[in-house]
């Protein structure tokens, strides 16, 4: 590689790609939890994508009289991460440009994040065959560490600009990348389940709210108990679901607030967690103190909610992604612990 030459030394250029795709699997993997204060992790995600871009180019240029040779094992493994790496590349880049997508019913968002975790496993069989750690000196070379930072100063600068024509191409978009739809209209926003859950209507006759866990008083309400909004009883809140797959809608929700529901059983306030179930299984928790403030609502913009939002009660968890927002709840639980299998259960609820 000539002195002269923009592009840092090969073995720093395949290192660099193997750090910037474990910081875009972190940066992505932790997008979805995202609460407002979470902004950096897409900035970091767009930067060191564009960085990525650039990266990849100079390899796919390095390597590239390899592959016309015989297409052995190796080869093709790298052939298949080439092709998730560019995918998985263009669809990120497209969403945020305001892409939809060839496939029905996924968005580019969606297809985005599957691609991301296809290629995990394809580039650890890739760095099994291939992977040699650069030796220090050539880390350490001041050209080599100077080139880097120009591709993210560079990065940065190109992420700038990407975020402006963003805003103009999709003027309702939000830090997550997630676009509007349905604000304030009701019932009439996206139905999203996650995976498989999608119950037959809940019998209203039949459904009751438990109320239980580490309380003095276990409950179960009737519908008709729930505080009505037609009579001014319920408690309401204005928040914003914002899903991870790609859409976000604000409404006013009516409803019961959490902390009532759980003073009128005499939860133990040292109990920490409190766990949302549904009639399906699905289940999130919030630390308490959270929970209190969330509502459990019954309404949405003042109309009953759809079955398909979640009737007869649905969690309002704001400042949470929208998978936290639990339909179709029969039960509140005050809990001692949190629950790490809830992951598990949004993932698998509903196959049966
Ligand atoms: N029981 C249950 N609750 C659920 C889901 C689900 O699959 N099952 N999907 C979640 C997801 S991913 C989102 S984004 C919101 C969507 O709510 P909506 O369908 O009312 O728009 O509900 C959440 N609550
Ligand atoms: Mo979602």
């Amino acid at each position: 590689m000539s002195r002269r030459s923009l592009a840092p030394s090969p073995s720093v250029v395949d290192a660099g790609i193997l750090v910037a795709v474990l910081a875009e699997a972190a940066t992505g993997l932790l997008s979805l939890t995202a609460r407002p204060d979470d902004g950096w992790l897409f900035v970091v995600h767009g930067v060191v994508g564009l960085v990525l871009v650039v990266l990849l180019g100079l390899k796919f240029w390095r390597v590239w009289r390899r592959v016309t040779g015989t297409l052995t094992r190796t080869v093709a493994v790298s052939i298949l991460l080439s092709v998730l790496a560019v995918t998985a590349l263009v669809t990120g880049v497209a969403w945020t440009l305001g892409g939809t997508s060839p496939v029905p019913g996924v968005t580019l968002l969606v297809l985005h994040g599957y691609l991301g975790a296809l290629l995990l496993p394809v580039l650890l069989v890739h760095l099994l065959a291939r992977f040699r750690l650069p030796d220090r000196e050539t880390v350490a070379e001041r050209r080599n560490a100077l080139k880097m930072g120009g591709l993210l100063v560079g990065g940065a600068a190109v992420w700038r600009l990407q975020q402006g024509v963003a805003t103009d191409l999709v003027p309702s978009r939000r830090f997550t990348g997630s676009r509007e739809d349905g604000s304030d209209e009701g019932n009439a926003f996206p139905v999203t389940s996650w995976v498989a859950d999608d119950p037959d209507p809940v019998a209203v006759d039949d459904w009751r709210l438990a109320v239980r866990g580490a309380v003095e008083t276990p409950r179960e309400l009737r519908y008709e108990d729930l505080p009505k909004p037609s009579e001014g009883e319920a408690g309401e809140t204005r928040a914003l679901l914002d899903c991870t797959s790609g859409w976000y809608s604000e409404h006013d929700w009516q409803g019961v607030r959490v902390g009532d529901l759980l003073d009128s059983a005499g939860a133990d306030p040292d109990a920490g967690w409190v766990r949302f179930r549904s009639v399906t299984g699905y289940r999130w928790s919030l630390p308490a103190e959270e929970a209190r403030e969330a509502l459990l609502a019954t309404h949405v913009d003042g109309e009953r909610l759809s079955h398909g939002h979640g009737f007869p009660a649905r969690l309002v968890a704001p400042d949470r992604r929208g998978f936290q927002w639990v339909k179709w709840v029969e039960a509140v639980e005050v809990r001692y612990q949190n629950d790490p299998a809830q992951w598990l259960a949004t993932l698998v609820s509903g196959f049966d």
